[in-house]
């Protein structure tokens, strides 16, 4: 794919039903010390072929590290057909674990759904959908040069069903954990754990990497932080039965959260849970999830949240880094912050590189003491649970989610009944007769009788099953007519085919804005008033989604999004030319080679300063940091003696700053500037720059500058052009 070219969706829906995937099985990252630019990385994977760096990487030659985990991005935004861009802005931030958050309530439904309808909270899970995202992936993986690995979920009533669609389907990884549908979906217990082995021989015949459910219990747990002891637990009930039906250890991911985050003092009490589950648990992986549980509206805090919950990681460690940021706090899962949450990621985990590297924990005193502390409660927790006669049974007594700190129990844990929840008493005994001849099949499969080869090729009795010959999939493209991509994208075509566009948080030609206002009053007042400001914005379906007190009268921040029903037509747009600007080592190798020096000042009657100040000091990236040396004359500088002071210092450009734009102040004085500098018959060595607010290129060059620079320039940009124009004219 060309990284100037759009993803074509109605190319990626074409011939879905012969698509298939490239790949099967997770793929972690290559790994290990790298160099870069003038770095050595320890904690570190191979650069993209394609990649947006981090803004800052302006300064570094553009270099872009990558971290050693799997970075995670969640999509959940209802149609997938727009979370596949999404997908493909998040791979060029660094991400190569993409989960799809899937619809409200598919954990309830007892089978697979087909088509590709609309969801709520996320997307229904359907073959179309799974094959769709994959062959976008297949593409995007290819243009950023690293594998992508696509996730949903294989927990719910049809979890095996599901779980054979994604084995077929080449996804890469799924949560399944059978205690998420008891705890959480009240799904039958019994049904859960056969359901689970079910599924979890199929995850590892497809080589998927598993995530389990435990974080959850710190996202529903009253005080999140008590539940500790029993999030091992839970690690190690779902790690144990996956690993002994087959799951490889080095694919069997505990999902791990720091249960507290700000004001609760975040280290004191992640940093020994950490380490306590990572010494317990050192053959699995661990997927490092953000904490969402004390998570609201504000980005800066939760990002805040993320940023230590990172520490965390580099402080012990992650496999897969999550990256969910403010989504969940919010409900706004846009595009921007799954590229946000990537970058916070990106940025903490390079930035704290090696960070163990430097450090010692203490092995005296409150860290390793607590460690084991955690640890033996959690010991204490599972003995008592094999007391009670096992996990059903304590589960029927409510040992889970109980928001005392084991073992205290507050008695408001999730109780459950053997025979009770969805799809309760629907588990029979297999027949002695009992034969399936499929692949990964789990449990009891009366074989023998066949002969020994069948044994564990059993679908060899038929020719094969889909896993083996993906030919008999039966494929079903919609079974909705009112409710499929084909009309979503009929609905928004002018947007992929015509010049128009529109402003866009998740779906194509949504239309959502966000704008971000103070009003200096209480914030009972200030959200009326941000409704009204919105109102007479024009916009439509205003809505508040964040609210700060800056202080209970002084003043209120409020954020608010809304719906505008205009289009821009692209072929209306005047776009300025944009100069390629030289890369700095270009820049400072010419400078250093040919002495280029400036004058420059204010020209006229003009007294503004700062703007010229930080196009020539080095302090902000000015011309003075690639080595220009510069004779600044000042502000109201009479317009001669520009010209003059150039001629005494040798000079072999001017540069003058122009602010004041009344009665077209600044064009005249531009005039006159070349206008004096061919009266003293210097005009043809020397570069003629004016800068200023209301200066435009075009405008400049008409009025005889050689260039012109607007609002938002940097010391690069002139400088560029500086060294540009003077090759120009001395080396041709
Ligand atoms: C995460 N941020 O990291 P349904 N199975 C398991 C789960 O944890 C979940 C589902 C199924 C979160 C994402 C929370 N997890 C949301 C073990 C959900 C979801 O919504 O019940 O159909 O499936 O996982």
């Amino acid at each position: 794919m060309n990284p100037n070219e759009k993803l074509d969706i109605r190319n990626i829906l074409n011939d879905l039903e012969n698509y298939r995937p490239k790949r099967k099985g997770w793929v972690w990252r290559d790994k290990g010390p790298i160099d870069l630019g003038p770095f050595h990385y320890v904690q570190a994977s191979p650069s993209l072929k394609n990649y947006i760096a981090l803004p800052s990487a302006r300064n570094l030659n553009g270099i872009d590290p990558q971290p050693d985990a799997t970075i995670t991005t969640e999509i959940a935004s209802g149609r997938f057909e727009d979370d596949i861009r999404r997908m493909r802005m998040a791979a060029y931030h660094g991400a190569d674990h993409i989960m799809v958050i899937r619809t409200a309530g598919q954990s309830h439904m007892d089978g697979l759904l087909e088509g590709t309808p609309q969801g709520v909270g996320g997307v229904p899970i359907t073959r179309k959908q799974v094959r769709a995202q994959r062959k976008a992936l297949d593409m995007i993986e290819e243009e950023v040069g690293r594998p992508i690995n696509y996730h949903s979920y294989v927990s719910g009533v049809a979890g095996p069903e599901i779980a054979v669609m994604f084995a077929e389907e080449g996804v890469n990884g799924a949560h399944q954990d059978p205690q998420y549908n008891v705890l959480y979906r009240n799904i039958n217990m019994v049904r859960s754990f056969v359901d689970a082995a079910e599924s979890k021989k199929i995850m590892a015949y497809g080589g998927m990497a598993q995530i389990d459910g435990a974080h959850n219990a710190n996202a529903t747990a009253r005080d999140a932080w008590k539940v500790m002891p029993e999030l091992l637990v839970q690690h190690a009930i779902n790690s144990r039965m996956s690993e002994r039906i087959g799951i490889r250890p080095d694919l069997i991911c505990l999902s791990t959260v720091p249960p507290a985050a700000p004001p609760s003092p975040d280290l004191k009490l992640n940093l020994p849970y950490a380490l306590a589950l990572r010494e317990f648990f050192s053959e699995y992986k661990m997927r490092a999830q953000m904490n969402t549980k004390y998570m609201d509206s504000s980005t800066r805090e939760a990002t805040v949240t993320h940023v230590l919950n990172l520490l965390i990681s580099r402080l012990t460690s992650a496999d897969i880094q999550s990256t969910i940021t403010p989504d969940e706090g919010r409900n706004v899962p846009w595009h921007v912050y799954n590229i946000e949450a990537l970058d916070t990621a990106k940025q903490a985990m390079m930035g704290m590189d090696d960070l163990m590297g430097m450090l010692d924990f203490r092995q005296d005193g409150y860290l390793m003491k607590t460690k084991r502390e955690i640890q033996e409660r959690s010991i204490l927790m599972l003995e008592e649970i094999i007391e009670m006669g096992g996990y059903f049974k304590a589960v029927e007594e409510g040992m889970f989610v109980d928001s005392g700190k084991y073992p205290e129990r507050s008695g408001d844990g999730i109780a459950r009944q053997i025979d009770g929840g969805i799809g309760a008493n629907t588990i029979i005994k297999r027949n002695e007769k009992y034969m399936a001849p499929v692949t990964a099949h789990y449990g009891y499969n009366n074989l023998s009788q066949y002969g020994d080869q069948y044994m564990n090729d059993p679908s060899s009795l038929i020719g094969g099953s889909t896993f083996e010959n993906p030919d008999l999939i039966q494929y079903i493209d919609e079974l909705d007519e009112e409710d499929n991509v084909n009309l979503r994208l009929d609905e928004n075509e002018q947007y992929r085919s015509t010049p128009l566009l529109k402003p866009e948080v998740q779906w194509m030609g949504d239309g959502v804005v966000t704008v971000d206002l103070f009003f200096p009053t209480d914030a009972l007042t200030a959200e009326a008033a941000a409704l009204e400001t919105g109102k007479l914005m024009n916009l439509s379906s205003v809505e508040i989604i964040h609210k700060e007190v800056l202080h209970p009268s002084e003043g209120t921040r409020i954020q608010l999004k809304g719906t505008v029903d205009f289009d821009i037509d692209q072929s209306k747009l005047v776009l300025p030319k944009k100069e390629e600007v030289l890369p700095e080592d270009e820049i400072l190798e010419y400078i250093k080679k040919h002495e280029i020096k400036v004058v420059a000042g204010t020209g006229g009657s003009d007294e503004h300063s700062v703007g010229m100040r930080e196009i020539l000091d080095i302090k902000h990236g000015g011309i003075e940091k690639y080595g220009v040396k510069y004779t600044y004359l000042g502000t109201s500088v009479p317009i001669e003696k520009f010209i003059d002071a150039a001629i005494e210092t040798n000079a072999t450009c001017v540069m003058i700053s122009l602010i004041i734009s009344h009665d077209d102040i600044h064009y005249k004085n531009m005039q006159k500037l070349n206008d004096y500098a061919i009266e003293k018959g210097v005009r043809h060595r020397l570069i003629l720059l004016a800068g200023g607010t209301q200066v435009t290129p075009e405008m400049a060059k008409k009025y005889g500058m050689d260039q012109g620079f607007s609002r938002g320039t940097h010391g690069k940009e002139v400088a560029s052009y500086i060294v540009k124009k003077h090759r120009e004219m001395y080396e041709s």
